[in-house]
């Protein structure tokens, strides 16, 4: 970089930190540390929000790029580890894969949080909600792939990372949250790129308005019929399994290779820690990124009154969409 470049983008930096600083606050139950800053209808703690505003100028994908979205803890390493093995499966075997060694957030980084490592990359994955995503990103007609879940099993996934994450943090066992607390600022619409529903509802409407370009996953179908589910996602990425790979046993090669048993278990996950730039102000073990995967671990920790009431919320934000009966038929089928 040189060096006017250097003072333009200190100045750009400068410019986004006052921007931030005159947005409305929320104090974060989930962080001693962090406030939640409101932005364009979303919450976020201070140095994502940052790196979000920087992406919406600067990041600019290729129209052959896709964009991996998520709202945290829905099954975004999983997206990922999935979507890295099939676009890549011509030039490695299940054995030589690099997700073998290398984290699925490596693999697949973040644009917003680490724009350097996702430069020219045709798979890339970020948190921004549809509604906040760069310009360009809509401009260049990139495909978007959007995985959902149920919100009562990310409220539980989400403070389950969160409390291991703060006690690494604070080394403290008194640094303990409660789960009502997390609900409620959840159920208040207050989490970290919250509100969920709209976070869903933005990429539920693009792929109405653009089903071509945007694939909505659902992490429970994914569980359920996961080869199904494998085949569309790489149809949908370009790049389709012949009757031949099938045969071969490619398709289950590739689920086997990013089940969650096998992922957990390689050193890259239990020796390594996530830190997508070098200014992150912390790190996070990769090990935090797999704890149970499955569907309705919320019984676990949530009553059937706390359940109803995060179910009566969808309901009332997806009338009308098209979704309700979405999380209806996904909730039956925990309760089954
Ligand atoms: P992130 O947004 O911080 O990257 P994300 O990967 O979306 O997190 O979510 C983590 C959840 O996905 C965890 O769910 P749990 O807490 O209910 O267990 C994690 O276990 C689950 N997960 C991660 N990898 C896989 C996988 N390969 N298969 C199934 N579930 C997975």
């Amino acid at each position: 970089m040189s060096k006017t470049e250097q003072q333009k983008s200190m100045a750009a930096d400068e410019g986004i930190k006052q921007l931030v600083s005159t947005l409305p606050t929320k104090p974060d139950c989930n962080s001693t540390t962090n406030l939640l800053y409101q932005y364009q209808g979303f919450w976020y703690h201070q140095y994502y929000l940052e790196h979000l505003i920087a992406a919406q100028t600067h990041f600019t994908p290729e129209p052959n790029t896709t964009i991996l979205c998520s709202y945290p803890k829905t099954g975004t390493t999983w997206l990922k580890a999935l979507s890295f093995a099939i676009t890549t499966r011509t030039h490695y075997t299940p054995s030589q894969s690099p997700l073998l060694s290398r984290f699925p957030h490596d693999c697949v980084p973040f644009f917003e949080l680490a724009p350097s490592a996702a430069r020219n990359k045709s798979l890339v994955a970020t948190h921004i909600p549809c509604t906040s995503l760069p310009a360009a990103a809509a401009a260049s007609g990139c495909k978007l792939a959007y995985i959902c879940r149920d919100p009562k099993d990310v409220v539980v996934s989400l403070w389950q990372f969160l409390r291991k994450q703060k006690k690494e943090e604070d080394d403290a066992e008194d640094a303990d949250m409660g789960i009502e607390e997390a609900f409620e600022q959840f159920c208040e619409g207050n989490s970290f790129a919250g509100p969920y529903w709209d976070h869903v509802l933005g990429y539920w409407r693009a792929c109405l308005e653009f089903p071509e370009r945007v694939l909505f996953v659902r992490y429970e179908e994914l569980k359920r019929e996961t080869e199904r589910c494998v085949k569309a996602l790489a149809d949908f990425l370009g790049c389709g399994f012949s009757l031949e790979e099938e045969k071969q046993g490619i398709v289950q090669g590739i689920i086997d290779l990013c089940s969650i048993e096998s992922l957990k278990g390689l050193d890259v996950t239990k020796n390594g820690r996530f830190a997508p730039t070098d200014s992150m102000p912390y790190t996070i073990h990769n090990s935090s990124f797999y704890r149970k995967g499955e569907v309705g671990d919320w019984r676990n920790f949530l009553t059937e009154e706390m359940g109803a009431r995060l179910d009566n919320i969808m309901a009332d934000r997806f009338a009308g969409s098209g979704l309700g009966l979405w999380f209806s038929a996904s909730n039956q089928e925990t309760t089954n």
